[in-house]
């Protein structure tokens, strides 16, 4: 009998954890720059940036060789298309960068190595509202109250149905 819960008590402890990787997937995504071959100067970065899906909460992560790239944050379009590594509004070095995206919006990347942006070592992001009913900015305010408290609902509904699907899952488990 003892056997037979503790394979059960197992089985649920799966569940459990798959299903808290599946609601943290859903709130926010980490994007590994360059997939499979990172933030190197091989990788196709246009076509990388056109597949995914950019959301605000989610998170950049830059992979590459430490001291033969960096990232460089470019603060315009034109900054972007000319390669202006001087005009950056951010530098990040030493191989692992999380770079988090809290707004939407479009922002620029490339290397800060000597000639590699030029060679397409960069990469354009474009950010969209997390949810178009959880951006503030896409709803009309007809009331300041409504507002303040809308998107902290909505922010928060995941998680609960999340949890409470956990223990339905972990009580007809285990009963
Ligand atoms: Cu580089």
């Amino acid at each position: 009998m003892e056997g037979v819960f503790g394979y059960k008590f197992l089985f649920a402890l799966v569940v459990v954890m798959v299903a808290l990787i599946m609601s943290e997937e859903a709130l926010a995504a980490q994007h590994v720059v360059g997939g499979s071959q990172g933030w190197e100067e091989s990788a196709d970065f246009s076509s990388w940036a056109s597949a995914q899906k950019f959301k605000v909460g989610d998170q950049l992560v830059f992979k590459y060789t430490s001291g033969l790239h960096s990232v460089v944050e470019l603060g315009s379009e034109s900054a972007y298309k000319s390669c202006d590594i001087g005009s950056s509004v951010d530098s990040l070095n030493g191989g692992n960068n999380v770079v988090k995206l809290n707004k939407a919006g479009t922002r620029y990347f490339a290397c800060g190595t000597l000639g590699h942006c030029d060679q397409g070592m960069k990469v354009k992001i474009t950010t969209v509202a997390a949810d178009a009913s959880d951006s503030p900015t896409s709803s009309s305010s007809s009331s300041p109250t409504s507002t303040s408290t809308a998107p902290s609902l909505s922010r928060s509904f995941a998680p609960v149905v999340s949890i409470s699907l956990i223990f339905t899952l972990l009580f007809l488990v285990l009963f």
